[in-house]
């Protein structure tokens, strides 16, 4: 309906300075040699992919902290560099899929999508709210903050001046939350922004909350939609490979429920795969985790059961 064709342009993100630990810039290199290309040829797409990207020339020689916010100046470059990427898929008309790295990378791929998409509704699939501003921000780690910044509400960060807000509270709806610090709970109320913690999963079923969140942000399936899914509102058990695994979340079959109806719904313009992390855990994990990150897109792509 949004798209101009069955093609989707693959964007190979292997960046990890939003968070502390290495390896998840691994993510995109091992879902891509898991074959996720070929099986997205199966289901009749033509991919584009120009390889994974290499970042190493925007990394600053120094990078000290911004207020709190940790790695600023190469989170900043790289992000732009990301939207780039993704708008240019988008301009074409294709679906844009970009393979985390952390979860920092959102801040590009949401605003290449919104560059082109104005209007799209975002659904974050997440078990944590990543809305931290530079004030509340504990950690200092970006991968807690994009869609603050998104919404504009991160203040003004001469380090991140590109970024122009272009998501508004009502455009975006949480699914899978279990892990929100104190100030963001703040925020979300503050702004009235739709959530589905794992406390409405387990109150209404997946069906029902996936249907209520796309109605919130596609009214009538009206608006193109973005999905950023970080792999860890799955639960450890099913996803163990990721730097911040939290108890208590999304069984298999949730998690590609939510693919498959946002599938359904003809909308879908953008997906993010991110925070798969293949140097944790043992070698059993990784294949699970990177398994189910490869299903995950396949099922928002079109893969059915029958
Ligand atoms: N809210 C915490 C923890 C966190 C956010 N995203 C992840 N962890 N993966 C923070 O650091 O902002
Ligand atoms: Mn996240
Ligand atoms: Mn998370």
């Amino acid at each position: 309906k949004f798209l101009k064709q069955k093609s989707v342009g693959v964007v190979g993100v292997p960046f990890s300075g939003g968070q502390p630990r290495d390896g998840v810039d691994q993510g995109p290199l091992k879902i891509i040699e898991f074959g996720l290309l070929e099986q997205l040829k199966e289901l009749d797409w033509s991919v584009k992919f120009d390889g994974h990207r290499d970042y190493t020339a925007l990394k600053p020689a120094s990078d000290p902290p911004v207020g709190k916010l940790l790695n600023a100046r190469y989170v900043s470059a790289v992000t732009e560099s990301v939207a780039t990427a993704v708008a240019a898929h988008a301009k074409e008309g294709s679906l844009a899929l970009t393979l985390g790295g952390d979860h920092s990378i959102a801040l590009g791929t949401v605003s290449g999508t919104m560059s082109v998409h104005p209007n799209a509704g975002l659904i974050w699939v997440d078990a944590h709210a990543d809305i931290n501003t530079p004030e509340t921000t504990e950690s200092g780690n970006i991968h807690g903050c994009p869609v603050s910044f998104l919404l504009g509400i991160a203040g003004q960060i001469p380090e991140f001046s590109w970024v122009k807000p272009c998501l508004s509270p009502d455009r975006i709806v949480y699914i899978g939350l279990r892990d929100v610090d104190a100030g963001e709970k703040k925020i979300l109320r503050e702004h009235g922004i739709k959530a589905f913690s794992m406390h409405e999963v387990d109150k209404y079923g997946i069906a029902k909350v996936v249907d209520m969140a796309i109605q919130h942000i596609s009214p009538n399936l009206s608006r193109p939609i973005h999905l950023s899914f970080d792999v860890d509102a799955l639960d450890p058990t099913v996803a163990p490979s990721t730097g911040t695994p939290v108890r208590g979340g999304l069984t298999f079959r949730e998690g590609h429920y939510i693919c498959e109806a946002i599938h359904e719904t003809g909308c879908l313009v953008a997906m993010d795969l991110m925070e798969v992390n293949p140097s944790l855990e043992d070698d059993q994990a990784v294949f699970q985790t990177v398994t189910i990150g490869c299903s995950l897109v396949r099922c928002a792509m079109g893969e059915t059961l029958l």
